[in-house]
């Protein structure tokens, strides 16, 4: 750290951003996870966490929200290795899941039953791991940010902030509502990550989503019918400015829905597609990167703690590093509002 220039070129040395931080001396710790068995559309997501490490040693550390916030410290962890090989082992599986539902085959047939019994048994022994890892370092005083994989890779995450923090909020930055109920037979689906912290975790008192777009019915319904949630649907946020609200009393409104302590977890379909052009399930509409960090700050300027957060689904293009800058800059933020 003595030695470490901001305004030098940055050399990598397998750190996010370059910093010259071990875990031990970070006051926030990121955790990889590239898993993405369970991407419906376009795999990719378990990608994510390399092209953006990759990506990010070519930021300047100046924030202009936080001057110097990372001085602080963002420190990188180690992940277990057999994590990308388990789950392109099972994406293949899932796949044949897939195309048998597709070609009009059930989940409760024994050709998907064998198959949806490893795969949501790998699914719960990766929450199982990302939970441990999680509270190990939340235990010894760390803020701990995720970087997927697909949206199923925060729950073990959510689960050990809770567990620490007592009541929290999510603040979910997503195209999609991600409330299905075991979607296509996986328990663990990326489109129901949602649905199963509000299920399965004690602490998750509310859920505040924004940019939602692409939705099916009984998501819609769950939506009308469960208090917790409340939804700044893509559809409501353009009538609001359509008829004059500014982008700063929405964020009024999106954070006065939101308890003291906030998790954010940030999929970054949630943008408009040009911020990400290769993500898994891409759809017109959605949120600026302008838009979202002014959301960020808010949260952040209201007064609340940001207990912990996720980036996921970012998917790289391996002919252009667009997808991987956006989300590193992206991660960046994420990383100084949670410092403060
Ligand atoms: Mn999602």
């Amino acid at each position: 750290m003595a030695n470490h220039n901001p305004n030098d070129v940055s050399i990598p040395n397998g750190n996010y951003f370059a910093l010259p931080f071990t875990p031990e001396e970070a006051a926030l710790v990121l955790l990889s996870v590239p898993w993405d068995v369970t991407t419906s559309y376009r795999p990719g997501a378990a990608k994510g966490p390399d092209a953006i490490l990759e990506a990010s040693p070519q930021l300047d550390l100046y924030d202009f929200h936080y001057p110097g916030a990372w001085r602080k410290g963002i420190g990188t962890l180690e992940f277990d290795s057999t994590i990308p090989y388990t789950s392109k082992k099972l994406r293949e599986e899932a796949e044949k899941v897939i195309i048998h539902l597709e070609s009009g085959g059930s989940v409760e047939e024994e050709y998907a039953v064998k198959k949806l019994k490893r795969i949501n048994k790998a699914s719960r022994l990766l929450n199982e791991y990302v939970y441990r890892e999680a509270k190990r370092w939340l235990d010894a005083g760390k803020k701990v940010g995720l970087v997927g994989g697909d949206h199923s890779t925060p729950f073990g995450l959510i689960r050990a902030v809770a567990e620490r923090e007592g009541e929290i909020g999510i603040l979910q930055i997503d195209a999609h509502a991600d409330l299905r109920v075991a979607y296509e037979g996986f328990e663990h689906s990326h489109a129901s990550i949602m649905n199963n912290a509000l299920n399965g975790i004690d602490g998750v008192q509310s859920l505040v989503q924004v940019a939602v777009r692409d939705l099916s019915e009984e998501e819609a319904q769950r939506i009308d019918s469960d208090g917790r949630i409340t939804c700044f649907s893509n559809h409501i946020l353009s009538q609001n400015r359509f008829e004059g609200v500014n982008w700063q009393d929405q964020c009024r409104l999106i954070v006065d829905a939101l308890p003291q302590k906030v998790y954010i977890s940030f999929d970054i379909d949630g943008l408009t597609p040009e911020y990400c052009p290769s993500t898994g399930t891409p759809v017109p509409g959605g949120i600026t990167f302008d838009e979202a960090v002014h959301l960020l700050f808010f949260v952040k300027a209201s007064g609340r703690k940001i207990v912990g957060f996720d980036l996921c689904e970012v998917v790289p293009d391996p002919k252009n590093e667009w997808d991987a800058n956006v989300g590193a800059r992206i991660l960046f933020k994420l990383c100084n509002f949670a410092l403060l």
